[in-house]
């Protein structure tokens, strides 16, 4: 029934708008994914009552139930093995991942995050850009490398910064252009038309000046 469908899982730590922004593109016929699973590293995560609710298949890895950041990512790795996924996404993942995770999974795993990278990788992306004094921000979809928020990036939306912004105002403009960019980025993976040379990332074979940046109407 899913022959022609790309297997994945999808990590999430919180709300999952993001994953419900997948579930939607999927059920559209507009994403072809197989989500073999939804697992999350937080027992109360919102987003996995979106899983079920589409009835897809959850899993929990609490990293509070191991010892070191080794021996959660080594567990978290095996629980997404054995769905075999060809592509793992992180939709709002909040755990950052030790090498030798990230080398298992390489060219074949894919973060969402709400900056123009490189510019500010990591946490609290959108009160550091108000504080910068940005006129613009935006998401970035990139393969992830052991260095965080580092890898290629593979679609950017902008999004201005407006007068009276606060981190949550700004969040939600952000959020939106998220859960466009995001299905889109993982249609091109799964129609098998990325590809990385010299860490940079290829859409059809071609490095396109465009491609980085997906702008609000296109
Ligand atoms: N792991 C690697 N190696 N490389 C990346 O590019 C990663 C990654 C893991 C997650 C998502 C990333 C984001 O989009 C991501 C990219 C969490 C943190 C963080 O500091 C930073 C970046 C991202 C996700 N997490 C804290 C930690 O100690 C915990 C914070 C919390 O639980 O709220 O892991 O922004
Ligand atoms: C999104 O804005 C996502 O880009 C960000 O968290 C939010 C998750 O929302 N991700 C990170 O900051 C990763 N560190 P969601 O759970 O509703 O998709």
């Amino acid at each position: 029934m899913n022959a022609d469908r790309l297997p994945v899982v999808i990590l999430i730590s919180g709300r999952g708008t993001n994953l419900q922004s997948v579930i939607d593109e999927v059920h559209a016929g507009r994403l072809p994914l197989d989500i073999r699973a939804v697992i999350s590293n937080n027992p109360d995560a919102e987003g996995l009552a979106r899983a079920r609710a589409a009835n897809l298949h959850t899993e929990v890895v609490s990293h509070r139930a191991y010892l070191d950041r080794v021996a959660f990512d080594d567990a978290l790795r095996q629980a997404i093995d054995r769905h075999v996924p060809k592509l793992v996404v992180l939709a709002g993942f909040m755990r950052i991942l030790g090498r030798a995770f990230i080398e298992h999974y390489a060219g074949r795993l894919i973060n969402i995050h709400p900056s123009l990278l490189p510019k500010y990788p990591g946490l609290d992306t959108h009160a550091r850009a108000l504080a910068a004094g940005e006129r613009e921000h935006g998401a970035s979809v990139h393969f992830v490398t052991p260095v965080v928020d580092a890898g290629p990036i593979v679609a950017q939306a902008v999004v201005p910064v407006l007068p009276g912004d606060t981190p949550e105002t700004l969040a939600e403009r952000v959020l939106k252009e998220e859960h466009r960019i995001f299905p889109l980025a993982l249609r091109w993976f799964a129609e098998g038309r990325l590809s990385i040379r010299d860490g940079r990332v290829l859409l059809d074979g071609a490095q396109r000046p465009e491609q980085g940046l997906v702008g609000a109407a296109t």
